[in-house]
């Protein structure tokens, strides 16, 4: 049983009494002698207050429901995520449209407490539940000469009216570098709290990789590609000057626009002050060995 099933529902609690409760019942339950091992909070949690609900699901960026924040909320009911099947291809050994039970019917499930950093320098912290992406390449089998792993966010204009205009190239597209993808801190994520993911967030599955700016965690995602090269991203391809393909989070490298030194944590109020930026989002101990011997300011 995972925390996002325990009988304490969030809903019950603010985020701030729940978080501290679980923190509580987890230092009683390591005391006795059958610790509940299931209850154990991930290595990989933040030991920092999550968002709550509604600040997490009132306050989006989704192109395809429009450019205001508050739009996606206003806007993504309109999305059918039920049925839902991912394409996974290119050098995979078992390739196929995967029907998302399929897929979740074939992975472990688990609450991630990860900070959540966009790259327009605001920011939250967010309990996720997902799986690692790595159980999904395993099962699908990656074939040797893979290097990459691309993604695509539904095409479907009579429901997202963002992919109306011209804002992006539709499909929104993503990719990560195979070992990130591979990274076991690199969640897809089909829930938040104790409950599905809202369309706003990316329903019904989402990557999230928590190391990296938030425009990288591609939502709503219909087709996952194993490739050789490098695949072309939506906002390198909209403006390859001040989005790089790494896009990790790095206060010592600025946006052409502004720093990104500090943050304003979404829900902290008018006069909250900024807080700095850590390197690697906080995920430098789990992340930095991936770019060992990179200059960062060049693969930025
Ligand atoms: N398909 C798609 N995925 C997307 C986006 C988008 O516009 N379309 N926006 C990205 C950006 S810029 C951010 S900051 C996060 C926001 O996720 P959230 O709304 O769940 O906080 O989603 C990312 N994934
Ligand atoms: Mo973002």
């Amino acid at each position: 049983m995972r925390m996002y099933r325990s009988k304490l529902k969030y809903s019950d609690v603010t985020p701030k009494e729940m978080f501290f409760n679980r923190r509580q019942f987890l230092a009683a339950a390591g005391a006795s002698a059958f610790a509940p091992a299931a209850f154990a909070a991930s290595p990989y949690d933040t030991e920092e207050t999550p968002n709550s609900f509604e600040e997490i699901s009132n306050y989006n960026n989704f192109y395809e429901f429009g450019l205001g924040k508050e739009d996606p909320a206003r806007n993504a009911h309109t999305l059918t995520t039920d049925p839902w099947s991912v394409k996974i291809d290119g050098l995979v050994e078992q390739p196929g449209d995967y029907d998302l039970a399929d897929i979740l019917g074939n992975v472990t499930q688990e609450e991630r407490i990860y900070r959540f950093r966009c790259v327009e320098a605001w920011s939250m912290v967010v309990p996720w539940r997902g799986f690692e992406l790595a159980q999904l390449l395993e099962r699908v089998g990656v074939q040797p000469s893979a290097k990459y792993v691309a993604f695509e966010t539904l095409v479907r204009p009579e429901e997202m009216p963002g992919q109306r205009s011209a804002i992006l190239e539709w499909p929104y597209r993503e990719g990560l570098r195979l070992d990130e993808a591979m990274h076991p801190l690199t969640l897809m994520a089909t829930g938040l709290y104790d409950q599905d993911l809202p369309n706003q967030n990316g329903a019904p599955l989402r990557l999230v990789v928590p190391w990296k700016y938030g425009f990288k965690s591609i939502k709503s995602i219909v087709r996952i590609t194993l490739t050789e090269e490098e695949p072309p991203t939506s906002w390198n391809m909209a403006n390859q000057r001040e989005y790089g393909f790494y896009s990790n989070v790095n206060p010592l490298v600025d946006h052409p626009r502004w720093s990104q030194a500090t943050e304003k944590r979404i829900g902290g109020g008018l006069f909250a002050k900024r807080i700095p930026t850590p390197m690697f989002n906080g995920y430098e101990e789990e992340v930095a060995d991936l770019y060992a011997g990179m200059d960062l300011k060049v693969h930025f």
